[in-house]
């Protein structure tokens, strides 16, 4: 077997704090970074880190930051622009040239520009010429269901309240959000099962719990700031679990950035016990067993069954259904294995579950939040210290937006409020979502696309034709920061709108303000910037809305948006008035010490679900799903290989290696679509365009490491889809399961497609798709073998 290279550092420590300061440097901003890191997720007068949604700990160090949140402030805070200069120099179609890591290096939108076809140049345009002609296309649309009102999730709570009171008021609820790609099964299934579809646990609830299974995720990249809240858990004897595909090397050991002891002395904490590699799309099969074992060797809580749950039976009965075979086939790994797992969750007293994108982004991610969800239930784990369902989100104030009302299927109860509260009526019926608003938009159905942040086309999956179909509709509209390809699709009215980032001041008429975010454990906190904005010309996202909303709908409208945009407080009393949770906001936001948490029912065991009752679900697939489709795959390949040699190096007995699941995941480097850098030193690489792949594997096709491979969407004999092919790509060892590769998002993203998703949650299936590879010197290899 050959050794697979090991990441030795552990995570965070000095290479992390290197990488982040190397990076404030890259980008020309270390004063004004620094400055602005070290206010960041502190108590009074900060902003929230827009670098993810994990809570603030409570101890409130002097920095309660982390490389992610470093490189993140690094790259919004930097002062180089582009303004009408840098537009002037560089033609549109040049620019679909650059790539990610070009764009956003470019620096910061810095005044409002429109595109002149003519000239295939972005130019400036006035803020009220801009306004104007919004308003006039807006007008002239047939419907408001023409339009698509994308958000993405730095948005801060009062501007999201105002967006999506906008949209409404202009009359259609098609407002899909970066959620639809990101935590959406969560979202969905929670609801459904527990009432309330975001995390049950509080911080607090780490510290005691006694195991914590980590499903499909990655902190050490991703959430850094996790990392000390779990090595304090390990520390206290809590046993930590991680269930992935790949054996992520920064989650072995936690070097803590604020003990001097690590930095200094070389010291580490450990976090994870053990980590279970099962194969991708397994994670409902796992769990599966995991259930069958408790239930069947009464492991399980009846008093809390029975007392808060229904649908017990029918689980029950599937599960009796499900054979060990099917069990191991679908998620790669022995019954001994499985049924070592179930036993640590049978002798728990406290046992959280904590999820990523590994368990959402799968046509089955809806399937796997359920059976997270049916397993804290049958033990009963949910409304007690330490226990609970901790999805962990990713954007800052993705959870918030949601709340506030970004909801392209909202409740009923919330159109309700908001036409009581505003006197205005409110589209009843349901919107698009990502996918359904990028298949309308490609189809032709759309008329006006404006995203509110975000880079849709190229976060999500058929970058190529959404990017296509924005080049036809009558308008664009982009709210940004930065510069991205979405926005180099221009359409007859194209105009990007450059806002105030969250580091900066939002000074107005009536002084600085101030706005809220919701993180990932439903704690509100308040936010605000402290830099001078990179240019005057910059407007609040608030702003912005209120401008677009009095231009189209006069000024003589019952609803004040102006005074909304300069008074934050005003919103604020709004949101008070239309969403539960948030009575008395602003008093309670001004006396708390870092924020409130939301009620949160399924925490008091309360169900505000369809009966009244916390609920089982039976998954919708089978479990054997993705092992299935990679039968199918591999056996319609074996006809097609047998006229032509489409992976020539492998032999032709019909070996299973010729057929993959691929998955896409980040690196340290990058923020989404946002490209800092091409490092990613837990995986041992410095470039982006890799194929992850176990080292084994490379060594049973004969490849070896540095290869060149192009990776090819599978595509059955009866799909009328074009294949998709990207690479070439170059081989890079990883401990990855067998049969599994992995590539990084956004790069790959052209190689899924937007009709494979999770039925209810219209996830995209990013962690999973089937593909073929193909070694680019295998024609070289064949011909010295003939
Ligand atoms: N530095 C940095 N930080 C970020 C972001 C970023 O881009 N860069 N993005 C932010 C956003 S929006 C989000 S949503 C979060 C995302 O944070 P994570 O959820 O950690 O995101 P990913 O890196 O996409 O994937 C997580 C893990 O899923 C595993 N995985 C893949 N397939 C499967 C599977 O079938 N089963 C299981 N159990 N695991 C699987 C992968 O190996 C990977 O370790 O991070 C946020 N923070
Ligand atoms: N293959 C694959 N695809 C994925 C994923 C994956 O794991 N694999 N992950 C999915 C997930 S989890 C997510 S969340 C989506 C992310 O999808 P998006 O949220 O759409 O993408 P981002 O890259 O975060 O958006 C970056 C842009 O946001 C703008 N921006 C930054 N800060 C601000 C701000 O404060 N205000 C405003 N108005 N604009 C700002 C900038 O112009 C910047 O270019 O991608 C999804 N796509
Ligand atoms: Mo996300």
């Amino acid at each position: 077997m050959r050794k697979i290279p090991v990441y030795t550092h552990p995570a965070a420590g000095w290479p992390a704090l290197i990488s982040s300061a190397r990076k404030l440097m890259d980008y020309q901003t270390f004063l004004r970074g620094s400055a602005s890191v070290l206010k960041s997720n502190q108590p009074q007068g900060g902003f929230d880190c827009p670098g993810c949604a994990w809570p603030d700990h409570k101890s409130h160090k002097a920095i309660d930051v982390c490389e992610n949140g470093i490189k993140v402030v690094a790259s919004e805070t930097m002062t180089t622009k582009a303004d009408a200069a840098f537009f002037a120099k560089h033609t549109v179609t040049e620019l679909q040239g650059w790539s990610g890591y070009e764009l956003e290096h470019i620096g910061r939108l810095s005044e409002p520009v429109y595109y002149d076809a003519a000239q295939d140049h972005y130019m400036p345009i006035s803020w009220e010429t801009a306004y104007q002609r919004i308003a006039e296309q807006l007008k002239q649309l047939d419907s408001p269901d023409e339009a698509l009102f994308y958000t993405s999730g730095r948005v801060t709570n009062e501007p999201a309240f105002m967006y999506q009171l906008f949209v409404r008021c202009f009359g259609t609820n098609n407002l899909p959000d970066c959620s639809n790609m990101c935590h959406e099964p969560t979202s969905v299934m929670l609801s459904r099962q527990l009432g309330v579809g975001k995390a049950t646990v509080k911080l607090e609830d780490f510290e005691q719990a006694k195991l914590i299974l980590m499903f499909g995720q990655n902190p050490a990249t991703n959430h850094p700031r996790m990392l000390e809240m779990l090595a304090y858990s390990h520390d206290q004897g809590c046993r930590i679990i991680s269930i992935n595909p790949m054996r992520e090397q920064g989650l072995s050991k936690f070097r803590n950035p604020q003990k001097p002891t690590h930095m200094a002395a070389g010291q580490s904490d450990k976090m994870v016990d053990d980590v279970i590699q099962i194969q991708i799309g397994g994670d409902a099969a796992l769990l599966t067993g995991m259930a069958k074992w408790l239930i069947e060797n009464d492991k399980i809580n009846t008093d809390f069954i029975t007392t808060h749950t229904s649908g017990f039976e029918p689980l029950k009965q599937w599960l009796t259904e499900q054979s060990w075979t099917d069990i191991e086939r679908g998620c790669g790994i022995t019954q001994a294995e499985i049924i070592g797992l179930a036993k640590l969750v049978a002798d728990s007293p406290a046992t959280i579950c904590t999820w990523g994108m590994g368990i959402t982004q799968h046509v089955q991610g809806d399937d796997n939040v359920a059976m997270i969800a049916n397993l804290l239930l049958l033990m009963g784990m949910i409304g007690i210290d330490g226990a609970g369902a901790s999805p962990v989100r990713g954007h800052s104030n993705v959870q918030g937006d949601r709340t506030m009302g970004i909801h392209e299927r909202p409740a009923q109860k919330l159109l309700d409020t908001l036409e009581r509260v505003f006197e205005h009526p409110m589209p009843q019926e349901h919107g698009y979502d990502v996918v359904t608003g990028a298949k309308a938009l490609i189809a032709g159905k759309l008329k006006v696309f404006m995203g509110m942040g975000g880079n849709y086309a190229v976060a999500a999956p058929d970058t190529k034709a959404i990017q296509q179909a924005l080049t036809t509709t009558q308008l664009n509209i982009f709210v940004g920061t930065k510069l991205n390809e979405t926005m180099l699709y221009p359409s007859a009215n194209n105009i990007i709108l450059p806002c105030l980032g969250r580091t900066e001041r939002i000074v107005t008429a009536k002084g600085e303000q101030f706005a809220t975010i919701e993180d990932s454990m439903c704690q509100i906190v308040p936010t605000q910037g402290k830099l001078k904005p990179v240019s005057d010309t910059l407007k609040s996202e608030a702003q912005i809305v209120a401008d677009m909303a009095t231009h189209l709908f006069g000024t003589d409208t019952s609803i004040p948006w102006q005074a909304m945009s300069e008074d934050f407080d005003i919103i604020r009393d709004y949101i008070a008035q239309a969403i539960d949770g948030f009575e008395d906001f602003n008093q309670h936001i001004r006396t708390t010490e870092r924020g409130f948490h939301l009620y949160h029912p399924a925490r008091h065991r309360v169900w505000n679900t369809s009966d009244g009752k916390a609920q089982f679900v039976v998954p919708e697939y089978p479990i054997t799903y993705v092992a299935a489709q990679m039968a199918e795959a591999t056996s319609s390949f074996r006809e097609e290989s047998k006229i032509r040699a489409v992976n020539p190096t492998d032999d032709t007995s019909g070996n299973e290696q010729k057929i993959w699941q691929l998955t896409s995941v980040r690196s340290h480097d990058q923020f989404n679509t946002m490209i800092f850098g091409f490092q990613d030193r837990y995986r041992h690489t410095d470039r982006r365009d890799v194929l992850f792949m176990h080292p084994d594997e490379m060594s049973r096709l004969g490849w070896q490491k540095g290869d060149e491979v192009m990776v090819t969407r599978h595509a059955s004999e009866n799909s009328t889809q074009q294949p998709r092919i990207l690479g070439p790509l170059v081989l890079t060892e990883m401990d990855i399961a067998s049969n599994a590769v992995a590539a990084y998002y956004p790069e790959c993203n052209d190689l899924f497609d937007l009709d494979t998703h999770a039925p209810d949650s219209h996830i995209p299936a990013y962690k999973s798709t089937t593909v073929i590879l193909q070694r680019v010197n295998a024609e070289i290899d064949m011909a010295d073998s003939a």
